[in-house]
């Protein structure tokens, strides 16, 4: 999820100073994606063992470390042909240290280095079968495996070259992952490949490289049924591995003999050293050998291409520096078809509508036993149980509170030991919310951390969790953590229903939404221009009221929240039941309102709040579904949102919210990642 930075020099002389300032370099070009550990490998210089270099928190501080250590890495010597490998860490399996910083490694003499970026989800099945294999684990990471398997197939096959060994292990592995690969068995080489996570390569030669494009070779024959589910559990036989393809011919050699190679997760870590690149395809194997590159693909498809295009990046350091985003939340609001699904990997199992949350699995039986749950956060984070409430008490039958952690706090609130309180937080450091899992935990409550951040203090203190796996979020208002909060507890509801056989049905067509969100957020996104014409009408005025009620009513608070903390504007989310009661006083010609009104259960009372704003002269700008003529006849505006499941719908209408914000934001100067007056972690009461 955050950075993949690698170097490879061939037949060009440089010093591993040199070497070691350009992965740093690397990393720093990478850090705006967040990150929360660092590490380097590079050949060691006594001996023809690989030394890697780690580090808790920032790229400055393996920097430091680096330096300190100058004499053992003999930084004034020379090489000719070598290849490091760099990694910006966003934990999501194992917390923050140097242990499970990145380069893993195969052994204890680090015969092979692996950096990854993204997350592996069948890691618990591989580790059992390579345990009984004798292979001792150090980390807590999924990524470690991959770095033991790698040797085990080379122990097993000591004739395959390192690109073979590296499609085989690719073979195993399920999940997400960009990857990088450096090995003392073959010195000077580097093999790539990646699935779901991206990754690139720059290339840079003395003169213009002799070709535009890299062939790319298949292999041989159809691979070998895989995964081989049925032999990782029990250790018994061997992954079966595929037939051997290479032969020395197979490496197209470029032109130019002397040549430099620059493997990243993005090309803001490579576009000042070249602007030609090839961004590689899922299952590519990319290795450099003899300074070539290949580009290997074990298995040939109908139509696939022969060739991957060299291309010439025209931007600007400074114009990819937030990957084309000017902002961080609006980068943050734009990853959010990849982050929602990333929230889902390993879990969610579409083709046979299974749910798996490894993380609390073996406390479900007591969670069914309990006499309520309690959804406990501040902020952002709190509408996301407000949002999520409404269902689980559907689905789980049970009394569900939701609470603010302050109020909770000074309300010194009853809690039982038959309670079970989830506590949920992006940063997961944020000091009451903490205050209150103390407080719950005290009293013997089953505590339940639902963070986005490994290793934090909500992380360690709970008894279980879901590490919702949004990746960084950097910018202060709270975006993608919402979306994949909001799914996190979503995808809890329907653990927990899973044997109640009336409500089969209910939950696959929320299981049927949830495989359809990420296209559908896209499809939302692109109303982008036209909430953006929607902040030049709204920018220059003094408040914004937003109403809804049901499934809808989170998107309003939250909503609200939005342009309040960006936009220092006036916000009130409102419960559209309850503007008889008081908020219809404000509602005039001229007062800004935005209604959400879905085709859900409620929309004959949203529509009745509708006229209700509409008969005292109020000009609501709606968001609706899609098509939905006769709701918009009502409105001179309105934005259409694609219809999901009742219970999803608020994850599709609070992103023209996220945007809305933030174009107004920028409209009004405001400053976008770092609104007045606030932090992104809230460490204080
Ligand atoms: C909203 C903010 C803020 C945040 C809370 C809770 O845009 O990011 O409301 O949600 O401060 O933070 P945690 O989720 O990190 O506990
Ligand atoms: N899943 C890996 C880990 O936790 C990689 C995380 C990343 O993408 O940085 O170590």
């Amino acid at each position: 999820m955050c950075g993949i930075f690698a170097y490879l020099n061939y037949l060009i002389p440089k010093k591993r100073e040199e070497i070691l300032e350009l992965l740093v370099n690397g990393l720093k070009r990478l850090e705006y994606r967040g990150y929360d550990s660092a590490g380097v490998a590079v050949d060691s210089a006594a001996s023809k063992d690989i030394s890697i270099i780690k580090k808790t928190g920032k790229v400055a501080l393996l920097e430091e470390e680096i330096k300190s250590r100058s004499n053992e890495l003999d930084v004034s010597g020379t090489v000719e042909t070598h290849c490091g490998i760099a990694h910006t860490r966003w934990a999501t399996h194992g917390i923050p240290n140097e242990v499970n910083s990145h380069p893993q490694r195969s052994d204890p003499r680090n015969g092979f280095v692996v950096v990854h970026n993204g997350i592996i989800t069948n890691y618990k099945a591989v580790q059992t079968f390579l345990e009984k294999k004798g292979h001792v684990f150090e980390s807590e990471t999924d990524t470690e495996i991959i770095a033991k398997l790698i040797y085990h197939f080379h122990e097993q096959h000591p004739n395959y070259s390192f690109r073979e060994l590296v499609e085989n292990v690719v073979q195993q592995l399920e999940g997400a992952f960009a990857l990088c690969f450096k090995s003392k068995y073959f010195p000077g080489e580097c093999v790539a490949t990646r699935r779901g996570s991206p990754l690139l390569v720059g290339i840079k030669t003395a003169t213009r490289l002799a070709t535009d494009h890299i062939p790319i070779l298949y292999g041989k024959e159809d691979p070998p049924p895989s995964p081989a589910a049925e032999h990782r559990p029990h250790g018994r036989g061997e992954f079966p591995t595929l037939p051997r393809t290479g032969s020395t011919s197979e490496f197209e050699p470029l032109e130019d003999k002397q040549v430099e190679y620059f493997f990243a997760s993005d090309a803001s870590a490579v576009i000042e050293h070249t602007n030609r690149v090839i961004y590689f395809e899922d299952d590519d194997v990319a290795a450099v050998k003899n300074g070539s590159l290949s580009i290997h693909r074990v298995r040939r498809g109908g139509d696939d291409p022969h060739k991957r295009e060299i291309t010439t990046l025209k931007m600007e350091l400074q114009q990819i520096m937030k990957g084309n985003y000017d902002f961080f939340m609006q980068k943050e609001i734009f990853e959010q078809p990849e982050s929602v699904i990333n929230t889902m990997r390993g879990r969610m199992n579409f083709e046979n509508g299974t749910v798996t949350l490894g993380g609390i699995k073996e406390y479900i039986p007591e969670i069914k036993r309990c006499r309520r749950l309690m959804l406990i956060g501040c902020g952002t984070s709190y509408h996301s149980a407000v949002a999520t409430r409404q269902l689980l008490e559907e689905l789980t039958e049970l009394p569900v509170m939701v609470e603010l952690a302050s109020d909770f706090l000074d309300r010194t609130t009853p809690v039982f030991r038959d309670d079970v309180c989830f506590f949920i937080s992006q940063s997961g450091e944020t000091a009451d919310t903490l205050m209150a899992l103390r407080y719950c935990k005290l009293r013997g409550a089953l505590i339940i951390g639902i963070t986005n951040t490994v290793g934090s203090s909500i992380c360690r203190e709970s008894h279980c969790g879901v590490h919702i796996n949004a990746g960084p979020e950097i910018g202060v208002a709270s975006t993608k953590a919402y979306t994949s909060q909001f799914i996190s507890l979503v995808m809890f509801a329907l653990v927990m229903s899973e044997d109640r056989l009336s409500l089969r049905q209910r939950r696959q067509e929320i299981i049927t939404g949830l495989k359809n969100l990420q296209h559908q957020i896209g499809e939302v996104l692109k109303l982008d221009n036209k909430v953006k014409l929607l902040a030049e009408d709204l920018y220059k005025k003094k408040s914004l009221l937003i109403m809804g009620r049901g499934f809808n009513f989170a998107t309003c608070l939250e909503g609200a929240l939005k342009v309040k903390e960006l936009t220092y504007m006036h916000s009130e989310g409102i419960m559209a039941g309850e503007l008889k009661h008081g908020p219809l006083a404000l509602v005039d010609e001229t007062m800004p309102v935005l209604m959400i009104v879905m085709r859900d259960p409620v929309y004959n009372k949203c529509m009745n709040a509708l006229q209700q704003v509409t008969a005292r002269s109020g000009k609501p700008i709606l968001i609706c579904e899609e098509g939905d003529q006769e709701t918009m006849s009502y409105c001179q505006k309105s934005l259409e949102v694609p219809k999901t499941v009742d219970c999803l719908q608020g994850i599709l209408t609070v992103i023209p919210m996220q945007l809305l914000s933030f174009h107004i934001a920028v409209l009004k100067g405001c400053n976008v990642d770092c609104p007045r007056n606030l932090a992104k972690s809230v460490t204080v009461e």
